[in-house]
């Protein structure tokens, strides 16, 4: 097992669209721990390989309340989505302190491969809906802030990257 590293907004890795994964594989196996582990050390619900500078498609969540039921999901696709929405508060580990409202659909279904390379359906609401669609995102190069409106996204990179000099110094 081993922590990986989060890329930080607004770092141009972030937005590589991930290729599919091939074959469900021991190294994907190892992918997926090591992702599991970065979550949880980080105190993250979910993570994508995108955020570790991984670009293929794989995604792990948690959101329950233990944090003891990890899901992982390779090449997961949305098959269906409920036209109801959702406003929830997101926040990302690759935008560090940084939470606002996201409007996404209340409900998806969501078909994947699992850690044996077995197809499963997930049906999601809630906090686990928005946290797959989160997820799904970043596989396309998309962090939650591109959902937000260009003045906020503005504010955003630059109170980062001060935070990130002052780091430096
Ligand atoms: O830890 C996370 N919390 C969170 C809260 C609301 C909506 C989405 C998320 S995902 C985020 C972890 C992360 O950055 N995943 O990509
Ligand atoms: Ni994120």
């Amino acid at each position: 097992m081993a922590l990986l590293t989060i890329l930080t907004y607004p770092d141009p890795r972030l937005h590589t669209v991930a290729k599919p994964v091939a074959v469900v594989d021991e190294r994907i196996r190892q992918l997926i721990a090591d992702m599991t582990e970065t979550m949880y050390d980080a105190k993250g619900i979910g993570l994508a390989a995108t955020q570790v500078d991984v670009h293929e498609r794989v995604i792990v969540i948690d959101v329950s309340e233990e944090h003891n039921q990890p899901l992982a999901l390779i090449n997961p696709v949305i098959e269906w989505a409920s036209s109801d929405r959702i406003k929830g508060e997101e926040g990302c580990l690759s935008v560090p302190g940084i939470y606002d409202g996201v409007e996404r659909a209340h409900q998806v279904r969501v078909s994947a491969l699992d850690p044996d390379g077995q197809p499963i359906t997930i049906e999601a609401e809630g906090l686990e809906s928005i946290c797959l669609q989160h997820e799904i995102d970043h596989l396309q190069g998309k962090v939650f802030v591109e959902h937000l409106s260009f003045l906020k996204r503005t504010r955003i990179r630059s109170k980062i990257l001060k935070a990130q000099r002052e780091s430096q110094r």
